[in-house]
């Protein structure tokens, strides 16, 4: 089983993890780009009051910020099997100032999306030296209150409750009716 605390191994200090990340690295010396696989998560935790989540993977090569790619989301599965590859075009020898950040989400179809948590991979060459394609497995760290978290947490609540609120609503004014329509039934 998966330990839910790991060391950061930049701070040392203790990171809340949840689920792991699953990926492939390759540079492509002829188009001149960083060939990112994206294959599965595992373990995810849930985000959905029903018990589940929908995630998608968002990917930047740090620091541009410009170009990003993201898979399809996969609709309540927290083990997706994302398969799907990405291509930034970089220069070999600026890989090494590049870092590849890893955002997972849990779409939500009427409020923003929570992020789930994230990976990054600040030296590219950890693994290989890119030639042929390399996977990793990686802990995805958890999202923190920095990131927005409680702030999408409020904003969530608050809508569940307009929800449930409006629904009573509804259903008093059919019940209303069906009395009214009952009785004129009467008459
Ligand atoms: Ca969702």
């Amino acid at each position: 089983l998966l330990e839910p605390y790991h060391l950061c191994h930049d701070c040392r200090i203790p990171v809340e993890t949840c689920g792991k990340l699953s990926f492939s690295l390759r540079y492509d010396y002829e188009e001149q780009a960083l060939v990112v696989r994206i294959l599965k998560a595992l373990d995810l935790p849930a985000k959905d009051f029903t018990g589940t989540s929908d995630p998608y993977v968002k990917i930047y090569l740090l620091p541009e910020r410009k170009k990003k790619f993201q898979t399809r989301v996969h609709r309540k599965n927290l083990n997706p099997m994302f398969d799907e590859t990405f291509s930034f075009p970089v220069v070999y020898d600026e890989l090494c100032n590049r870092k590849l950040h890893f955002s997972v989400y849990d779409f939500d179809r009427f409020t923003s999306h929570d992020m789930i948590g994230e990976v990054v991979v600040d030296n590219l060459f950890e693994l290989s030296d890119l030639s042929r394609e390399a996977v990793v497995w990686k802990d995805i760290h958890a999202a923190t209150t920095v990131s927005g978290r409680s702030h999408q947490d409020t904003a969530k609540s608050s809508h569940m409750w307009k929800t449930l609120l409006y629904k009573k609503h509804c259903n008093r004014k059919f019940v209303l009716f069906r009395e009214r329509s009952d009785q004129e039934a009467l008459y």
